[in-house]
């Protein structure tokens, strides 16, 4: 299906492409072991620009985080205390945002708390329940160019109640941060270079990185595994599956497990989304591959001959089965209890449409017909009170809709496609279709003060798509 040079951006002629294809998909390297961040509770945080070996051969210009190219894992308990400091060496305005965890509004990472230089000091208690969080930069206009060249990292909470389940841990508890990059075979760059187009498109790429790592490969025993996948990408939607389109069994979303596993083939992952899986290798061969890979999916309003597109096919990660002896895995019937919010306890309705005008050449995307103003109260919700948000997106293309601060849930999906398990659970990060409205049940119950709603479209949130939500 594809012929010419790797790695170049020859994607767009696969068309009905079947999942055996894409080992066909241009690589830019052979197959690299994957890579896996170090784990750290606290400390030093230091971001810089400078050379990281992404490929072998010639190194690559990224941003470096305590000089590795991705940052490292932060682990840590419930009711712990966090504490880090942050140190800007890039030259130009960062801080880092604590994505998923419901902390301090003067520590959650607002853009009009960067810094060009120096420090911030970060401390917090750890209030969430164990679930895969993350973090990245968040300062104004730049949040896509930063955690493109690779300011992001995991923060995973476990608590007594995750423990109790012993689920699949140490080396069968695998991390993937999954980013698509723009390469080529003729270069070792992953140059930031939105154009106009990207701006309303989104920054896709031709080929997924996973914590780091090009074309990676993770050699797996004969058992159950627990995957913790996270969408770090700037703009790329997954359809997250294996190409034998064996089941899975998701567990975990957002904000920690749902009640229990729900079986899928597949599940669309939009960018800022986790989702936590369970998948066994027990009935596999030894010698056998199988590949992670987002499969093709259709998408109104994308531009038909774009270089990169929304829906294509892509492999994310390769698993090679080990000769190991097979152990059979049962997952608990029940995970855990999730508070339903009631539709009928709201206080209040809140309408957001979202909104382009393409007679801009920026501040194309709004939400509620604003563009972001850092200085600007946008919203006030009561603390405590709950509310319904109706997103309604006019804004043509997908919108990945993240709210700070808390987790919401996720009610109902109108004019798109029905809800899948993916919007189950306590949510921070939503997925709205083209044309889609989706509602869901919004309430701050830890503090007051400034956070905010945006699209997780890097380019869109960069371009103005954002608001500030006041906790009043
Ligand atoms: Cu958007």
């Amino acid at each position: 299906v594809v012929t010419g040079a790797v790695g170049l951006i020859s994607l767009t002629p696969i068309l009905g492409c079947e999942p055996d294809n894409l080992n066909e998909l241009p690589k830019s390297t052979d197959p690299q072991p994957l890579r896996i961040p170090t784990s750290i509770s606290g400390g030093n945080i230091a971001a810089s620009y400078g050379p990281a070996q992404v490929w072998p051969g010639p190194m690559t210009p990224a941003l470096l985080l305590n000089g590795f190219f991705l940052g490292p894992t932060i682990k840590i308990s419930k009711g712990a205390g966090f504490t880090s400091q942050f140190v800007n060496q890039l030259g130009e305005p960062s801080n880092i945002h604590w994505h998923g965890l419901n902390v301090p509004p003067e520590m959650d990472g607002h853009p009009m708390d960067s810094v060009t230089s120096g420090s911030i000091q970060y401390t917090f208690p750890v209030l969430n329940r164990a679930g895969t969080y993350w973090y990245h930069a968040h300062p104004d206009m730049l949040t896509g160019k930063q955690a493109y060249s690779g300011f992001a990292g995991f923060f995973i909470i476990q608590d007594q109640e995750e423990l109790a389940l012993q689920l699949p841990n140490g080396d069968f508890d695998i991390p993937l941060l999954i980013q698509d990059k723009r390469t080529s075979a003729s270069s070792s760059r992953i140059d930031y270079t939105p154009n106009s187009n990207d701006i309303i498109s989104g920054f896709l790429g031709n080929e997924v990185f996973v914590n780091g790592t090009p074309n990676a490969y993770l050699e797996v025993k004969r058992q159950a595994y627990r995957l913790r996948l996270l969408n770090g990408s700037n703009a790329r939607v997954y359809k997250i599956a294996f190409d034998d389109n064996r089941a899975f069994s998701l567990i975990a979303t957002d904000g920690g497990l749902l009640d229990r596993p729900y079986p899928v083939e597949s599940v669309l992952l939009s960018p800022g989304e986790r989702v936590e899986i369970i998948v066994s290798f027990e009935g596999d061969i030894a010698g056998k591959s199988l590949r992670l890979v987002s499969q093709e999916f259709q998408v109104a309003g994308s531009h038909a001959g774009a270089e990169f597109q929304q829906g294509q096919p892509l492999n994310i990660l390769e698993l090679r089965v080990l000769n190991s002896e097979s152990v059979t895995y049962s997952l608990p019937t029940s995970l855990s209890n999730i508070e339903q919010l009631n539709q009928a306890d709201a206080v209040r309705e809140k309408v957001f449409p979202l909104t382009m005008d393409h007679s801009r050449s920026k501040n194309i995307h709004m939400i509620d017909g604003k563009v972001f103003d850092m200085h600007r109260s946008d919203y006030q919700i009561p603390f405590e009170e709950l509310e319904i948000w109706e997103i309604q997106n006019e804004a043509e293309g997908m919108h990945s809709m993240h709210l700070h601060g808390t987790h919401f849930q996720v009610l109902e999906r109108r004019f798109g496609p029905p809800m899948t398990p993916v919007d189950y659970g306590w949510k921070d990060t939503v997925l709205v279709n083209d044309n889609e409205t989706v509602r869901i049940a919004v309430k701050f119950k830890d503090y007051r003060g400034r956070y905010m709603f945006h699209c997780h479209i890097l380019e869109h949130e960069d371009d103005g798509m954002m608001i500030n939500v006041d906790v009043i």
